[in-house]
This record gives structure tokens, sequence and C-alpha cells, in this order.
């Protein structure tokens, strides 16, 4: 593997244990809509996303292959795709006796447990729309989403259930609890004890086909303002996980996978779920919260080679010790890394790329997009601190306030073309904001972030559009900032935000997570302060820093709340 700086500039050339398997594609002449076609030709308007995800593999001779490796303390689970099928089966059946109708919505509120993975597609099977939920999220989250949606059965467990307000739900009908604890007197039923009623008839035909634009899985993300939306993906997204799922993570039949999230985010869904099911990998299954010696031990006890994580775990990881620490695992198993959900800093590539000696690969998309769009990919060059570029098939562009396109180079409203297969169906009972993403003539789908493209084609991501800062007319980009300041040793974690000023606009002001062998001083926070304005510039250099014990993050995806540090500041 080989890399050369040019500039500050981390540049990673293609490098690749084994044939990548997307080698032998034409980018150039690749249509998704040739790839839909060979679908529906295939499928005969037979469609089902779980039967896709485990039932074919069953159905071609793959059923003994492990398609879950649940590791939780000292319990380390096998699942294989035969059984998958099993218990999916009889959970839909279940679904369905409860008189849930093809398209209703049936929640989900779970630790991320193989059950967590189980019911979500056995809603699916059964033709359901499923609602995953992350299982931090408490009472008022909660209600949110399943008034919103009509939720007419939740599955969850006897910990988790006293935060659904079952009686302000006037929709919700059943609710399951998945192992010991239900109060059936209060009209909730023990999941386990139902599963046993079903008839080997009954699960034999339990798959409900339906058609590729039927709702299929629910995921609710929040915007800057305003209550949460429910973005509606339906069956046909598949077509683009199948496929990102064996270029962009380049999953192999004897690949052991982790992704690192849970299904009630996007990511734990599209790359936890589908992608790697409709590959037929083997999927890592952990729980519990992050830890850094848990998390290495994991790859090596279960020789994980692929790895789908973000940049706050990356970072964490890199705090929680260098060389000494990582030496007392054998990484050697690794062969393909991969990080979404915030800005990758290319400090954290560069540890990687010296550390893990792994280069990792950025990849950018969203709730609404269903699927990766902007990608490296494994046979090709990273530059740290791009996202990559898009996807075979997929044109995105640069756009300014009137949705004109930009030359290279240029800062503007990241964009793509509409059509591509994973794309949301629909916002939940909000056609308005639906449309609010295709403001311009409905060709291109706008998504909130900002960012440039170069000559090459890389894309580099400033912020979120609302995050931009304006100091004395420059504009300055958090990310850029952030990633300066966790060049410097003391830094562990950084947050950038504009602070209004009278003189200037805003100022740039950094929220910074120390290392613990260092200690806050007014010198420290100078040392920090020239150490970004030698990188970048002046005007871009903290005029204020403030220590904080940790930075606000989300709860399900871990990225930094800048909005709320910017109410502080
Ligand atoms: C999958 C996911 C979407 C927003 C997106 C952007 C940020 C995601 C990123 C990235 C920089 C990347 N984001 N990937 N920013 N580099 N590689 O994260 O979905 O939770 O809906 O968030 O996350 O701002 O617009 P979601």
């Amino acid at each position: 593997m080989s890399s050369i700086t040019s500039g500050e500039r981390l540049i990673l050339a293609s490098e690749h244990k084994e044939k990548a398997n997307i080698e032998s594609v034409d980018a150039t002449s690749f249509h998704w809509n040739d790839e839909f076609d060979q679908w529906r030709a295939r499928l005969q308007g037979k469609w089902n996303a779980a039967y896709e995800c485990i039932d074919r593999h069953v159905d071609e001779g793959r059923g003994d292959r492990v398609a879950m490796i649940y590791v939780n303390d000292d319990i380390h689970e096998e699942i294989t795709y035969r059984q998958l099928k099993n218990e999916t089966d009889r959970f839909a059946v279940v679904i369905k006796a409860k008189g849930i109708k093809r398209g209703e919505r049936v929640f989900t509120l779970l630790p991320k447990t193989p059950n967590a993975y189980i019911t979500v597609l056995a809603i699916i099977k059964a033709g359901a729309v499923a609602g995953p939920l992350f299982e931090a999220f408490q009472e008022d989250a909660i209600f949110e989403r399943m008034y919103n949606c009509d939720a007419k059965m939740i599955i969850t467990d006897a910990q988790l259930k006293s935060r659904v307000p079952s009686n302000k739900l006037p929709a919700l009908e059943h609710v399951l609890i998945d192992g010991e604890g239900a109060d059936k007197e209060a009209g909730e039923y023990h999941l386990q004890e139902e599963l046993e009623s079903v008839s080997k008839e009954s699960a034999a035909q339990v798959t409900e086909w339906v058609d590729e634009n039927e709702g299929m899985i629910i995921h609710y993300t929040s915007g800057s303002t305003g209550q949460p939306k429910g973005v509606l993906h339906s069956h046909r997204a598949i077509v683009q996980q199948k496929k990102t799922g064996e270029w962009v993570l380049d999953l192999k039949e004897n690949d052991v996978y982790w992704c690192t999230s849970h299904p009630g985010w996007v990511t734990g869904s599209s790359y936890g779920i589908f992608a790697p099911f409709l590959n037929g990998a083997t999927s890592l299954i952990n729980t519990g919260r992050f830890d850094a010696n848990e998390w290495y031990s994991y790859i090596e006890r279960f020789n994980v080679t692929v790895w789908y994580s973000a940049p706050t775990a990356f970072r964490m990881l890199k705090a929680a010790g260098g060389q000494e620490l990582i030496e007392r695992y054998n990484l050697s198993s690794l062969r393909h890394v991969l990080s979404v959900g915030e800005p990758l800093n290319p400090e954290i590539v560069k540890w990687g790329y010296e550390q893990l000696n792994v280069r990792i690969h950025d990849t950018w998309w969203m709730t609404e997009t269903g699927a990766q769009l902007i990608v490296n990919l494994p046979n090709q060059t990273i530059k740290a601190g791009s996202m990559g570029r898009p996807l075979p098939g997929i044109t995105v562009a640069i756009l300014d306030e009137s949705g004109n396109q930009l030359p290279r180079g240029l800062v503007g409203q990241l964009a793509v073309r509409k059509g591509w297969p994973s794309m949301m169906r629909e916002i939940w009972k909000n056609e308005e904001k639906y449309r609010s993403y295709f403001p311009y003539d409905g060709e291109w789908y706008v998504s909130g972030d900002l960012a440039y493209q170069d000559e090459e084609g890389f894309v580099f991501f400033q912020s979120r559009n609302d995050d931009m800062i304006n100091s004395s007319g420059e504009r300055i980009g958090p990310f850029e900032v952030e990633s300066a300041l966790i060049t410097h040793d003391a830094v562990i974690e950084a947050a950038v935000v504009g602070k209004a000023d009278e003189l200037r606009g805003e100022i740039v002001k950094g929220f910074v997570v120390l290392h613990p062998d260092y200690e806050e001083s007014p010198a420290l926070l100078e040392e920090i302060r020239l150490h970004v304005r030698g990188k970048l510039a002046a005007h871009a250099a903290p005029r204020e820093i403030e220590v904080l014990k940790e930075l606000p993050k989300t709860r399900i995806s871990g990225k930094i709340m800048r909005r709320l540090l910017k109410e502080q500041a």
C-alpha cells in the first residue's frame, strides 16, 4: 500500500488484499434501470425484501451458512440462514394472526439482539411496514413516532415496555413481549408462547408477495427544526442495498461482517440487515455500549473481515490508546473498513492507516437516500478528507441557491439526480416536506449538506446547510476546523460553531474534549488555537475555545449536535 501527501492532503492509493467485487464493472455504462429490469424479470411481480434476504439463500442451497453471530459477554450464538427462515416464518404468522394487514405499521423496541433483526424481517415478510425504534428512546420520542404512524402493534421486552405509552396511542392494538414479563391481564402477549402455537402449514406460506413500491420500513429522522419525519422506504430499495453491499462493502461468501449500529438507525437496517443478508454474508451482532478493548477483541475473536462503523467510534478508539493497546489484539483479519454518519477527519484516516494498517473508506448517504450514494470503492484511491465519488449510475451536482450547477471547486448545495432505486418513497403524512427535497423542477434531490467537488470528482463535505459559519464575510466550514483541532495531541474530539458577534457577524467558537493526559489551562488553549491558525488560516482559528467533558451527540447515530452548542455559545 502506498501513500503520498499532496500539500496537506493524505492520498492512499488503491490497495486491496484480494480482488474487489467492483473491478469488472464499467462505471460509465452502468444504469440502475438495467439493474431494475433484471430484478423485475426475475421476480415477476413477487417482491418481498425478507424473502430476498433469507429464504432465497435456503431455496438456493445456502441454508447452512451462518447468518448471525451473536455475542454478549459470555453468550455466543450462531444462527444459520435456515434457522433465520424458520424463525421469521413463525414470527410472521403470529403478526398476521393478530390481524395485521399489508402496509400497516408494526414497531419494534428491542436491544441489539438477534430478535431485533428477526422481528423486523418477520414484519416485512408479513407485508407490514417495520418501524424499528432505537433502544435508548424515551417515552416522548416513542410516542411521537408511533402516534404519527398509527402503529398497530409493537414488539418490545419487559425492560423497555414501560416507555410505550399504550393508553395514548389509539391505533395500537397489540403489545408483544419478547421473553418473560408479559402482563396478560393488561392485554399483552408473550411472544414465545404465541410462536409455539404456529403450525408448519401456516408458516410455509406466510410470505406476503407485494409490489416493489409498497412500504417496507420507516425510519424517523430529525431535521434541525420541527417534529421528526417518517422516511418510508419500499421493497425496491433492496436493489441498491444489495449492489452496494457487493461493491462498496465488498461482501464475499466467507466474510464476517460487523456493522456497529442498531437497526433503529438507517445504517443498522440498510447495512445491518438488508445489504449483508441480501449478499448472504455472516453478520456479527453485538450488544452493549462502546468499549475499546471489547471492540478490538471482537475483531480478533470472530475474525471480522469487513467492518462498518462511524467517525465517533474511530475517534474513541484512537483516544483509548495507541500502538500498545492495538498490539494486544490480532486485527489481521480486517480487510475492508468503512465509515458513515459524520465527516471522517483526515487525522482519523491517517490513524487507521498507520495504526490499524487499513484504509478507512468513507461513505455518504442519508436516511432519505436509503443506501450509499457517494463512496470510496475498495479498488480506488482515497483522498483523506473526501467522502469519495458518486457510486456508478449516480449523478451528483453542486448547486447554487437558484438551482444552477456550480463549477468544480466551488462550495454549494450537494444534490443528487432523482431516480436511484433506494430513494425514499414518501415522508409519512407530510407530502409538503417530501416535495421540499426537490425544489428545482423536481430534477435534483437536495440533501441539505454543503460540499464541493474537485476536478477528479471527489466530493468534500463542508457542513450541514445550517452549520456553516460566516465570519466577516468568510464562509468557514466547521468540519475543516474540527479536523485541524484534533490533529493537536491534547484534543480527542472537537465541535465548531458560529457564535454571534457584533463586529464580525459570527466568530468561530470551538468546543473540545481533552485527552486525559492533558490539563486545561489558558496556555494550552492558546497553543491549540495557534496550532489551528498555523494549519488553516487566521480567520478560521477559533477565537474562543471551551473545554467540555463530552460533546452532545444524537442518541442514535452519534452525530455531534452543533445546534445545541450554538445555542450555548
Ligand atoms: C447514513 C446517515 C445524514 C446526514 C448527512 C450528513 C451526515 C452522513 C456522512 C455525513 C459527512 C459522511 N453524513 N455520512 N457527513 N461525511 N460520510 O448518516 O443517515 O442519520 O440520516 O444522516 O449525516 O450531514 O446529511 P442520517
